[in-house]
């Protein structure tokens, strides 16, 4: 009896397939709870912060379409996320940026434990495409951390919120000055 000869079709692995899976549905959340961060600012009258928050959603999702794209370019299934539990109402401005920073600290730590198990594997085809996400995080902990600390140089009190307001809105350039990513 002749041994048959099995060819593998793909170099991606069902353990590294899963976690990007995974980051899919941690970048669908960011996406989902930034819009509804935006929404929230808006019906506050904070238009530069929701501004700022509209188009970070946007982002988000792009960085989501991008893991999709590359997931089945490279032989997988990428699966549309099921997001819950997003929050609608927050305390305060101030609840919304610290939370945005929360929230980017935990993607970040995603990204760096799916690096990890990508370089492990030795699938440094998925270990390179994750230093853009690298890079991308270092960007947007630092404009997270900025916004937070701007309540504080600010302050909240008297015309300040509405000060505050109008410096987030300029948050997405500041980043990409200080992390040189753009
Ligand atoms: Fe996708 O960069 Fe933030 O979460």
């Amino acid at each position: 009896m002749t041994k048959q000869i099995i060819t593998p079709t793909r170099s991606l692995s069902k353990e590294i397939e899963q976690l990007l899976n995974h980051q899919i549905m941690m970048e669908g959340k960011s996406s989902a709870s930034y819009l509804s961060m935006a929404s929230w600012c808006e019906s506050q009258g904070y238009e530069h912060s929701s501004n700022l928050l509209y188009s970070h959603a946007e982002e988000e999702r792009g960085h989501m379409l991008k893991i999709f794209r590359y997931v089945n370019a490279a032989g997988g299934h990428a699966l549309q996320p099921e997001i819950t539990g997003i929050k609608n109402a927050f305390g305060s401005l101030r609840e919304v940026f610290e939370d945005v920073l929360k929230h980017e600290i935990q993607v970040t730590i995603s990204i760096n434990e799916l690096a990890d198990q990508s370089f492990k594997a030795k699938d440094f085809a998925t270990f390179n495409f994750l230093q853009w996400f690298v890079n991308e995080q270092r960007e947007e902990e630092i404009l997270a951390r900025r916004a937070v600390e701007i309540f504080d140089l600010i302050g909240e009190e008297g015309v300040g919120l509405w000060m505050i307001d109008q410096e987030l809105g300029k948050l997405e350039a500041y980043a990409a000055k200080v992390s040189g990513v753009k």
